[in-house]
């Protein structure tokens, strides 16, 4: 996505090829101590690669059953190596297969989940009473990212709409947002002011009710791996993959749009509502078409990534051109 370099001065480093990123990024692994880590992994094929992304302690794939959503996409399964291997998760570093490395000693217990703000129900949720009434389902998703890639990735959560009903919002909440851990010790990126740290995202409560929007906490019918957003994350499948927020620690209920970590890092680039649309180009990367993630050919991206029939009346109305 990009990169603030010094504050106010972004540049892009979708591919890391621009000089001044590949020095930068030189600069955050040696200070991070993780240069020779890194190095080893340059120019190694592509089978170790995707070994070496196999996630924390050789964590593979589990056993994917029955999926409750999105059966039609399974031949399009994105692979367990690239699903864990090319990520953007800028706390473990900013290029695609830094966080699966950085990202192995990631502590992810205990956890604990603050719920505040507008709810009738706060409270601070160990990890295992969070998840205890819900019951979790495997659901295949299309995964695009703003960069103009994308997965099919097979999610494990359950409905972000089950725990907003436990929660109990007041009336006056419109809004949620989400707030990734804050701990520069365990995530090195955080270091360097490459984001306005901790990353925060937000929805609007009728998004987040939306029945695809999910807390995620496995990938393959397994756990997640520490670089895919362990042990939380949320996914919201018709947004770019920016709008998903790894590692929650706080879920807040507010009556105003939530400041968001890339919309503070670049307004013009990166809205609150980052619908996928190919009718509006990011100002770096075309949203017409999209490289598909371990595939031969690109496609076409559709409208709300495909989820049209389902979301678009969330919109009804809305110029998707000035609210981007
Ligand atoms: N905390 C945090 N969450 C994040 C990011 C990040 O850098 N930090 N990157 C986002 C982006 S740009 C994408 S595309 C997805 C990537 O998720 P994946 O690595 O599981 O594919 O995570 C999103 N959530
Ligand atoms: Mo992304």
């Amino acid at each position: 996505m990009l990169i603030r370099v010094t504050p106010r001065h972004a540049i892009p480093s979708s591919e890391v090829t621009d000089e001044s990123v590949y020095r930068n990024r030189r600069e955050f692994l040696r200070q991070a101590g993780l240069l020779g880590a890194a190095v080893a992994g340059v120019g190694l094929p592509r089978l170790a690669r995707a070994m070496d992304g196999a996630g924390p302690q050789g964590q593979g794939p589990g056993k994917l059953g029955a999926v409750a959503m999105g059966e039609d996409l399974r031949k399009d399964l994105t692979d367990w190596g690239d699903v864990t291997s090319y990520n953007n998760f800028y706390e473990f570093g900013t290029a695609k297969d830094d966080p699966a490395p950085n990202a192995r000693a990631f502590r992810v217990k205990p956890w604990t989940v603050k719920v505040d703000g507008l709810v009738k129900k706060p409270a601070d949720y160990q990890l295992e009473e969070f998840m205890k009434p819900h019951r979790l389902e495997d659901r295949i998703y299309r995964h695009r990212c703003v960069e103009a890639w994308s997965m099919v990735i097979p999610w494990r959560g359950f409905p972000m709409a089950d725990l907003v009903r436990r929660v109990e919002p007041l009336p006056s909440a419109k809004y949620v947002e989400f707030t990734t851990l804050m701990d520069p010790k365990q995530m090195p990126g955080q270091r360097f002011p490459v984001l306005d740290w901790p990353y925060t995202e937000g929805l609007r409560l009728d998004e987040a009710m939306h029945p695809l929007a999910l807390f995620v906490t496995g990938v393959y019918g397994t756990d997640l791996p520490n670089q895919n957003g362990a042990p939380l994350r949320h996914v919201v499948p018709w947004k770019y993959g920016f709008k998903g927020c790894k590692s929650i620690v706080r879920i807040r209920f507010t009556d105003r749009e939530p400041a968001t970590a890339w919309n503070k890092a670049a307004a013009h680039e990166y809205g609150f509502y980052a619908n996928v649309n190919p009718g509006v180009d990011h100002p770096r990367w075309s949203q017409k078409r999209e490289r598909i993630i371990g595939g031969i050919r690109s496609k076409a991206t559709l409208m709300f990534n495909g989820y049209g029939d389902q979301v678009a009346s969330l919109y009804a109305g809305m110029d998707l051109a000035k609210f981007y």
